[in-house]
Parts: C-alpha cells; structure tokens; sequence
C-alpha cells in the first residue's frame, strides 16, 4: 500500500497551510511561521515551480528580525488560539510579535539552493539581493552573541532553538532548570496524541526558561552569564557552519560580477574568522569512543554521551575528517538495520531510545536529506541512497506526517505537515 495515493498532493499539502506568504507547519498544532520549517519549506514551494512564492516565505521569515540580527524560531504574524506559550507568554516588544529563541538557520543554505536553481533569474537576483544583508547580520548575529568567548561553538539557551526538543542530549542540562512556578495550559497534548509529546516535567523547564529570557530583558551579556541552560549544540554549530560557508559564496559570487549586493568586505572577514573557529572547535565535540560527535553542556562542562542525528550532522558542515567520517557512515548502516524508516533521530540502542516520542526515536525528513548531503559529500553515496530509501518508505507507509516511528514507519504528530510534504516535493520525488 503507498499512502501518498490517498493522502492529499504535496503540494496541495503546502496550498492548505499557506496563510498568506508564510506556511504553517501545520493547522491547528502549529499555526504560526516556524524559522527551520519556513526555510524547508520553501525548498517545497520551489520544486513545486511556485519560485515567487518560496522567496516570500523567506522575505516574511525575515519580518521578525529583530535589531540585533536575530531571526526568531517563531513569528506571530496572527493571532491563534491553538498554540502554548503564544507572544503574550513570551512578551517581545516586536512587530510581528515573535519569540526570543532562534533555531537552526538552515535558511542560508536554503537561499543559495533557490538562487541557484531558480529558472527565474531576474527574480532569483532580485529577491537575493533584498533578503542577503539580513542574513548576513543573523549569521553575525549568532557568533557575537552566542560565541562571545570565541570558541567555535556557538551555544543555545533553551532545548526549543535547537529544533529537537526532548532529545535525550538535553536531559542532563534540563535537570539544572528549575520548574516554572506558575500554572499553564498545554494546547500540544490536546491535538495530538500525548504518548508522542514530550512530558510535563520538560514543559514545566521550557517555560521556566521563556519567563527567564523575559525577565531578564533579553539582554545578551546577563544570558550568556546566567541562562541556567547553556548548550553547545552540535546540530546547531553544523548547521550554522554549513550556513556560513553557502552565504559567503553567495556573496562571492555576488562580488564575481552581479553587483547586487554591496556586501560588506568586514562582516565577510568576520564571518570567515568563525569558520576557521569552527573548523578547530568542534574538535573538541568529537568522541571517538562512540564514533560520533556529541553536544557539550557548557555550564556544567560535561560532553553529552548521547548518540543522535545531532552528532552526525558535522558531516553536512563539511566539518569531520575523512576519518571521521568513514565512522559514522559504519554507524550510520547499523542504525538504519536498527530501525529502518527514516534516521532514527536517537540511536535505537540507547536506552533512551523512544521510537514514536518526538525527538527521542523518531525519524525527522528533513533532517535525513542534511545527512544524505553529508554522505553523498563524503563519498558515501551508499549511505546516502539508503537514508533516502528510508524515507521514501516513511511517506509510502503513512503520507505526510510531521515525523515517523523509525521502526514501524507509522506516521505521527501533526499530519499534512509542511516540512514533510516539502522535502518529498524537493528531495525525495
Ligand atoms: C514548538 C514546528 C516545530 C519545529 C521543531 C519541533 C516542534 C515545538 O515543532 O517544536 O512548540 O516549537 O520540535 O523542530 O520547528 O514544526
């Protein structure tokens, strides 16, 4: 049975969640723009040969920039009752309201895959050339705030902007949060089944943490030094990283002769500098015990010794060694023998393995098509096509889903979901 034939079109999957130049990831469980899901997206809107419409994701995207350069992991830009915590929860003073986390930017890469492949050249520059700076400032952004030590790890301040919530990575740096000490309502575990959600005792610290950033006005110096949860998150430093490196070559190319840009010769230095960081710190990530790279608590300074697609993300910021490499592409076989819908996004031994809750087990689409990349980038287009094999059987055995149980295949959290429909439109078709 393929369940692609009954469900709606991808595209049509995209259409139902368009809300007017943005795409919800869903209706109903998600009913905002989501920073990583708005930029998958759009990938979706470009396969399914809707160009104009997959640069507005991006430019509304960019709506919610703040002054400092970042872009929020979600811009309110209508009022929705079907969402906890909405922008009265988290109190930004912003225009659309948004919240005060970012998420990973997969977004440059994604600009430089619609500049390239994009048949509209006229509209391919002009769209370039009006969302490039405020990229650029989001990528300094990151390693001003987030780095000021200049390690090459940029960190996170909340298990939300690393985009895979209750990964078991952030079990340990979540015990240092206390619980919020005020009553909520989750809206989450009345839409979709509960067994799937993370539990409360991660709600009760997520939340703690927004009133935390509140309070303490969003000040970039006093997070730094006192956010009771300070991440290194190797998914995030990856992504970024790979980020960096395809916004710089947009901007050489944009030097090379388009003259649409006037780029800024210091940021681009800057912004090389923290390459050359990068490319040294993430060393320190690696665990050759387990043959993968870990994130690293940097309050409590303790590697995190979880197995997860995180740790193998290094290899679509091009940032492993051949050696490295040639681990985890032996890891990865042996994961996907494990649990063969899709990467699992923790590994099926570990004993935190949970195949259908969230980010504990199951299997994210477009997180299989950033490590697909990596292979195929490494020379392991083995792995590459079995990873893609593995996700064209999650959409066979279930359609458009937000995720899959990696070992059933059963499709799971919100369904006709944005990201899922995208990545099958671009990648997997
Ligand atoms: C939340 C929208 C988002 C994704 C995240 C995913 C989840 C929950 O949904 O976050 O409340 O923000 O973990 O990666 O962007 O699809």
């Amino acid at each position: 049975m393929n369940a692609k034939l009954d469900a709606l079109s991808a595209h049509d999957v995209l259409k139902l969640n368009d809300l007017g130049g943005y795409t919800v990831p869903t209706r109903g469980l998600y009913p905002f723009q989501w920073n990583w899901d708005a930029a998958i997206t759009a990938l979706g809107w470009l396969a399914a040969g809707d160009e104009a419409r997959a640069w507005r994701e991006v430019e509304r995207l960019l709506e919610g920039q703040w002054d400092n350069g970042m872009v929020p992991h979600i811009v309110f830009h209508g009022d929705a009752e079907t969402y906890f915590p909405g922008p009265e929860v988290w109190g930004v003073k912003h225009s659309p309201s948004t919240s005060a986390i970012s998420q990973p930017p997969v977004l440059a890469s994604v600009m430089k895959l619609l500049f390239e492949e994009g048949r509209d050249r006229r509209l391919a520059e002009e769209k370039l050339a009006a969302t490039l700076p405020g990229v650029i400032r989001y990528h300094l952004w990151f390693y001003r705030d987030r780095d000021p030590e200049h390690t090459g790890r940029v960190c996170s301040y909340h298990p939300w902007e690393s985009g895979m919530d209750n990964s078991p990575q952030w079990d340990g740096p979540l015990a240092g949060v206390p619980p919020v000490d005020a009553e909520y309502v989750r809206r989450d575990t009345g839409l979709v089944d509960p067994s799937e959600r993370p539990h409360k005792y991660e709600y009760d610290r997520y939340i703690y943490l927004v009133k935390f950033f509140q309070q303490n006005e969003h000040d970039a110096e006093v997070l730094y030094r006192d956010c009771p949860y300070r991440v290194e998150d190797i998914s995030l430093i990856s992504i970024l990283h790979r980020g960096t490196r395809d916004l710089i070559a947009l901007c050489e190319e944009d030097a090379a002769g388009l003259g649409l840009v006037n780029t800024n010769g210091e940021a681009l230095f800057s912004l090389k500098q923290s390459l050359a960081r990068t490319e040294e710190g993430v060393q320190a990530l690696w665990s050759d015990e387990l043959g993968c790279f870990l994130s690293r608590d940097a309050r409590a300074n303790v590697l995190l010794e979880h197995v997860t697609t995180a740790g193998i993300l290094p290899l679509f910021a091009g940032v492993a060694s051949g050696a490295q490499a040639q681990r985890m592409g032996g890891l990865l076989e042996e994961w996907l023998e494990q649990a063969p819908f899709g990467v699992a996004s923790t590994h099926p031994a570990s004993t935190r393995f949970e195949p259908k809750r969230y980010w504990r087990g199951p299997s994210w689409l477009h997180i299989n098509w950033m490590l697909a990349i990596g292979c195929e980038e490494y020379g392991m287009s083995r792995e590459a096509d079995q990873i893609k094999q593995a996700s064209q059987k999650c959409i066979e055995a279930a359609g458009y889903y937000e995720y899959f149980n990696s070992v059933t295949g059963e499709g799971c959290g919100g369904r006709d979901f944005s990201w899922t429909a995208a990545m099958d439109l671009y990648w997997l078709n």
